[in-house]
Order: structure tokens, then C-alpha cells, then sequence
């Protein structure tokens, strides 16, 4: 099902406007659909059959960050289990969980990759996987702290296993740039290669990897957040960038202009103000719909809309690459 505003077709963004249109229903989840949720933000979510599967980050009202499963058949109205995941360990070692938030799901070969942010001694990445949002299996801490903000390719490329991740430090990181890691198997990673730096205005703090890139003829498409520092603060938008296919730690196209900026109350106000925190999207093929999640001042998870056409030719008309 299609869920685009009304909009005309777009002939140029005028005044304020965004390239991301927001859903007229935002939040689709509210910071108290469980009964000891304090918020549910930074989700994501995927298609699964006919409906969707998700993987929610919830603080709860002990204000702990665990990540709960949730289904939906149409990918607005979710049922999210009250009871956080319960993860299958390959190593005992691993079985206590101090936090986990900010999943992202990758469909490769048939199963269903859980990539997030992991309390191991400090912040580190996390792999887990199911095959049916029932059972799930730890695999390993991947990559080890201070890291946050990963996402696995939906494919091997040049026979490698490739990840996006942002190394960042124990607290709330002043800095922030997006490399890449490969592997032969999952869990061993190397090859390291630096993806993309800060740059001005919206992305001139840090920037992170938002959901599983897109595989187009004109490269990966990569909607990211971008965070800068203002004197209340941090503010986190939303961009996209264009990656080579075979290399996709070479940039082919950045947008100098965000897709989209805290500028709602439900965006501005909240546990954490002024977050707009792109973790998942669904493309529709057959009409081109691309819907983006995002997490909304730390508290609810929103969705915003438009066209993977438009995305890319708003990403090329606004290229901070381009001389
Ligand atoms: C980051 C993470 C995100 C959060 C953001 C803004 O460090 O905690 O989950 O959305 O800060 O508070």
C-alpha cells in the first residue's frame, strides 16, 4: 500500500520545505505503546512475506535501552512484544546484556542480519540473526567499542561481506566520520577503508549511517544522519549520498542540503530535543515509494516519504561534490 501525502509533483522545493515528506499520522509510534515504555525511537523495520517485521529500541521507564521485536501488516499500525528480545548466545560470555538501542535490519541471502549499538565495555557493535523475528541467535560483538551507527550491504560485493559504521567515543561523541569494514564470513572484519568526513552546516559535528543502503544502476544510495552543534546542543538531520557500487567507499554524489530537519513539535520536543534519526526504509517498486523510519526526539519513530527517483536526482542537483 502506498502511504504519499497529496503532494503535487514536485517542480522545485519551495520556502522550508524538505525533499522527505512527513506522514500526516507522525508519530506512528508513540513514546507509551507499551505500559513501561518512557520512549520507542531509532527502529527499524522490514518486509517480511506480506507484512513487515521490526526491531524497536525502547527505553523503558527504568530508562534501560533494549531492543523488543514488533510486527505490523501494513508497516503503520505495529504490535511491538512488551518483552525485550531474547537472544540465543553462541558464547556465554556474551549473554548478559548491559544495553543494546539503534538496530538496523539487513536481509542477505534469505536470513535477516540485526546489526546495533552493544554495552561490552563501552559501546561496540553487535551482530545477530533470525530467520523468522521468533528465534534469535547472538553471532558476535563484531566490532569492538567505541562504534555505533552500523549497517551491513543486503550483498557480498567483490566476494566481501561489507559494513558501514561511524568509531565514536564512551560518551556523547564530538566527532564522527563513517568508514567501512569487510569480511569473508561475517564475523571476522578488516579492510577498513574511510567512507565520509563532516562537512558544513547540518553534517559539520558528526555524521552515521542510517539504513541498508539501496543497490541502484547509479550506485548505493545512502540516507544518513548528520549532526551539527548549536549553542543548546547537538541537532541531527537527515542526507543522502551516492556510493560507488564495486567500491562504495568512494562517493560519487553528497547533498549539501539535508532531506529532512527537526522542524515539527514532535521532532524539537522530546527526551532528546531536535533528532531526526533515519534507521530503515522500504522501497515500493512498483510505484517507487520510498519510506523512510525515523527516530523523533529520542521518543517516537515517525515516517516520512518520497520517491528513490527523486532521491537520487535531489542528490545530484544538490551535489556538495560537484565543482
Ligand atoms: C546518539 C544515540 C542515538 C540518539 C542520538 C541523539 O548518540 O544515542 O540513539 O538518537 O544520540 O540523542
Amino acid at each position: 500500500m502506498s502511504v504519499a501525502t497529496e503532494a503535487a509533483p514536485r517542480q522545485g522545493l519551495i520556502g522550508a520545505e524538505s525533499l522527505l515528506k512527513r506522514y500526516p499520522g507522525n508519530p506512528i509510534i508513540p513514546r507509551n505503546a507499551l505500559p513501561d515504555s518512557d520512549s520507542i525511537l531509532n527502529s527499524a523495520v522490514v518486509r517480511f512475506g506480506d507484512a513487515y517485521r521490526g526491531m524497536f529500541r525502547v527505553d523503558n521507564q527504568n530508562r534501560d535501552m533494549l531492543i523488543h521485536p514488533g510486527r505490523s501488516a501494513d508497516g503503520l499500525h505495529w504490535e511491538i512484544d512488551p518483552r525485550p528480545v531474547q537472544w540465543q548466545c553462541r558464547d556465554s560470555e556474551l549473554e548478559q546484556i548491559v544495553y543494546a538501542y539503534d538496530p538496523r535490519i539487513t536481509p542477505l541471502e534469505g536470513r535477516y542480519y540485526i546489526t546495533w549499538c552493544h554495552g561490552y565495555h563501552g559501546p561496540c557493535i553487535a551482530m545477530g540473526v533470525t530467520d523468522d523475528f521468533e528465534k534469535f541467535e547472538l553471532l558476535e560483538v563484531v566490532l569492538p567499542p567505541f562504534n555505533r551507527n552500523a549497517v551491513l550491504f543486503p550483498r557480498k560485493i567483490n566476494g566481501r561481506y561489507v559494513m558501514l559504521h561511524r568509531p565514536s567515543d564512551n560518551g556523547h561523541t564530538p566527532f564522527g566520520d563513517i568508514f567501512l569494514s569487510q569480511s569473508p564470513d561475517l564475523i571476522h572484519w578488516g579492510s577498513h577503508r574511510f567512507v565520509m568526513g563532516t562537512a558544513g552546516g547540518w553534517q559539520s559535528t558528526k555524521i552515521g549511517a542510517g539504513p541498508v543502503p539501496i543497490e541502484t544502476d547509479e550506485g548505493w544510495v545512502m540516507i544518513y544522519h548528520g549532526v551539527l552543534t548549536s549553542c543548546n546542543g547537538f541537532v541531527y538531520s537527515v542526507g543522502c549520498a551516492i556510493l560507488d557500487l564495486d567500491q562504495p567507499w568512494k562517493v560519487l554524489h553528497r547533498t549539501r542540503r539535508y532531506i529532512l530537519a527537526p522542524t515539527e513539535p514532535y521532532e524539537m520536543v522530546g527526551s532528546v530535543p531536535n533528532v531526526t534519526f533515519p534507521v530503515a526504509c522500504i522501497h515500493e517498486e512498483k510505484t517507487d515509494e520510498l519510506r523512510v523510519y525515523y527516530g523523533a526526539a529520542d521518543t517516537s519513530v515517525c515516517l516520512a516519504t518520497t520517491t528513490l527517483r527523486e532521491l537520487i536526482d535531489f542528490t545530484k542537483e544538490h551535489d556538495m561534490l560537484k565543482s
